[in-house]
């Protein structure tokens, strides 16, 4: 049976595992979803309601890391999985855990009022623009010489901070970084993975 994939369009993961499954080639029936009115189909494969959402062949994978991974595990024609395990874990454990908390209150300051903008924009680029930035000057991306699933797993979030207010963002004293998040925006892939799509209703 055709893979069904729940996703929203602009959550960012969402899109790191469109972008593995696209790049992966797999076939799949998108059904975009209303985060505020989420489709009974959904949340009966999956209660705890987050995207996205793969269903395959009777599993239910609900965590966008686990999607990539097993997206990756079908075919992985540029070895996006040949990176060093720890290091890359360490990455997606800072990002999706402190950054994203990080990214939530910069980008929604009314919903944290006792928290200083400044602050929190300081601690998010300490803890991974600072880190992003070194990396990229050694090599083109995190992990090295090549794309590999973390650069696809991270960017989002980058592009989400970057976006909370570019003008700022291209002000900060991070080039590589800019010019990594640049370079993925405009890929292909990423192009192909944000095209939009009517909501789906069970
Ligand atoms: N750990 C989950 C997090 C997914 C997540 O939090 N997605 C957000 C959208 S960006 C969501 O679905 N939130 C539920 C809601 O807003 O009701 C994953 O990696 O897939």
């Amino acid at each position: 049976m055709t893979p069904i994939l729940y996703s929203y369009r602009r959550c960012p993961y969402a899109m790191r595992a469109r972008m593995a499954l696209k790049y992966s080639g797999i076939e799949l029936e998108h059904r975009e979803i209303d985060l505020r009115n989420k489709p009974q189909s959904m949340l009966l494969a999956s209660p705890k309601g987050t995207v996205p959402v793969l269903c395959v062949n009777g599993l239910v994978l609900d965590q966008s890391i686990d999607i990539m991974r097993w997206a990756l595990e079908q075919s992985d024609p540029d070895e996006w999985l040949n990176v060093d395990a720890m290091l890359a874990q360490q990455w997606i454990e800072k990002n999706d855990g402190p950054f994203k908390l990080l990214l939530d209150q910069y980008k929604y300051p009314n919903r944290f009022p006792d928290l200083q903008q400044e602050e929190v924009l300081g601690s998010a680029c300490k803890l991974m623009l600072e880190p992003i930035e070194a990396a990229l000057q050694s090599n083109p991306y995190l992990m090295g010489s090549n794309l590999s699933w973390v650069d696809v797993a991270i960017f989002p979030f980058i592009r989400q901070f970057s976006m909370v207010d570019l003008q700022m963002f291209t002000q900060l004293p991070f080039p590589k970084t800019r010019q990594w998040l640049n370079q993925l925006l405009e890929s292909e892939l990423f192009k192909s993975v944000m095209e939009k799509y009517p909501v789906w209703v069970d």
